[in-house]
């Protein structure tokens, strides 16, 4: 998708009052560092009013909007009873608030098919790219373990799959193979190094997929983006909002602990460019698990703790097939800053596979210890 020069943020004020916001909308700015989506922050003339997100859904991504935001006021709403079920006093903090149109409907879509939603601002909260303190993370933890909870009761087959098979790797190796095969944007060269690594670990990598085929894992509703800029944490870094509801979907819950892992456990950007610098912290790891053993140990079978750490190898190794698909096709799905932005994060990807495969046995050395917690 094409991305929306800041310059041009302004031109979007208008289709905000095609919402039914409190106040008139008067300032918009570009906001967050997300990969899909194109998001801006809207201040209102009301003082005490709340201000709002207005976000561009990215319609070659999600080729449903409908569908999309029908699962995303599925989840707000079930959460939002939950907590006012708990009485907590800040639910519009606590939950994604989507503000309809002025005729009722979920998104605005404009005259050259953009799709524009709009949600209540949750301020004074901060999201990372990078998990900095070892609070930071069991907080995240935290976050993810409540927020699987909270839809444990729900029916996974109630939520859209808006992408079909995103998270499935058999699926996303069949992407790769065609991309290989296809070779578009004539790069296939250069990462002869990178497509060997990938396939000597395809067996390997199905023990997800193999115990689900089993039905030792049952199927749930998970997040299926869980990197850490989607949490919101408050200025004491307390979790406050989990974000980014596009991708709720029928998953396993080893994707979204896998996921978070892959951003926590990280100690260099996702797209780091100095390989050496991809290093494991384990203390974040420790911390993470703790975390969302905490919120979510109560619904969980032992399969699933069990599961745990095979995400965590499988993540990783599913993003940099998604890069390295993606440049191979030209980079047509992920935002860019540069011609070889998506073969730098295949790159940093990879490393940090061979980093966690290094570290397999203490990761699961950890998951057991925590679990065992709750055993004694
Ligand atoms: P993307 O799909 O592009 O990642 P997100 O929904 O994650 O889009 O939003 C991008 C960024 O905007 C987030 O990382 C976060 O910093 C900020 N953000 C999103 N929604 C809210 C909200 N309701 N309140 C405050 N900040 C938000
Ligand atoms: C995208 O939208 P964002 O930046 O939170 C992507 C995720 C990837 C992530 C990698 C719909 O997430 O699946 O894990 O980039 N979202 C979609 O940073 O593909
Ligand atoms: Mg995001």
């Amino acid at each position: 998708m094409i991305d929306i020069p800041k310059s041009k943020a302004a031109e979007f004020l208008p289709i905000v009052n095609f919402f039914a916001i409190k106040g008139k909308a008067i300032n918009i700015e570009p906001f967050g560092s997300g990969h899909i989506n194109d998001t801006y922050k809207i201040c209102t003339d009301l003082e005490k009013g709340p201000n709002y997100m207005l976000q561009r859904v990215n319609n070659h991504v999600f080729k449903n909007v409908e569908h999309l935001m029908q699962n995303v006021a599925l989840v707000c709403n079930h959460i939002r009873e939950k907590l006012i079920g708990l009485n907590e006093a800040n639910v519009d903090g606590k939950v994604l608030t989507p503000i309809p149109t002025k005729e009722g409907k979920l998104f605005f879509k404009d005259e050259r098919n953009n799709y524009w939603r709009v949600f209540i601002l949750i301020e004074n909260t901060k999201s990372y790219d990078m998990v900095e303190t070892v609070q930071q993370a069991r907080e995240g933890g935290r976050a993810f373990g409540n927020f699987q909870a909270m839809l444990s009761d729900l029916n996974p087959h109630d939520v859209h799959e808006v992408i079909p098979n995103f998270l499935n790797i058999a699926s996303r190796l069949r992407d790769f193979k065609e991309a290989t095969n296809k070779n578009m944007a004539n790069r296939i060269e250069e990462v002869q190094s990178e497509i060997d690594f990938i396939l000597e670990r395809e067996n390997k990598m199905n023990t997800i997929l193999n115990m689900a085929a089993k039905s030792q894992i049952p199927l749930r509703i998970t997040h299926n983006d869980t990197k850490f800029n989607n949490v919101l944490l408050n200025g004491d870094d307390k979790v406050q909002c989990v974000i980014d509801l596009d991708t709720v979907m029928p998953g396993y819950v080893a994707y979204d602990f896998g996921d978070a892992i892959r951003t926590i456990i990280n100690s260099a950007a996702e797209d780091e460019i100095d390989l050496d610098k991809i290093k494991l912290n384990i203390p974040l790891f420790e911390a993470y698990t703790k975390g969302y053993l905490e919120a979510a140990y109560h619904f969980l079978y032992p399969m699933e703790i069990n599961s745990l750490v095979d995400g965590v190898l499988l993540l990783p190794y599913m993003q940099m097939i998604r890069f390295l698909t993606d440049y191979l096709n030209g980079d047509t799905y992920y935002k860019i800053n540069h011609p070889t932005h998506n073969l730098q994060r295949t790159r940093a990807q990879m490393r940090l596979v061979i980093e966690i495969e290094k570290k397999e046995e203490l990761l699961r050395d950890i998951v057991k210890k925590e679990a065992n917690v709750y055993l004694s």
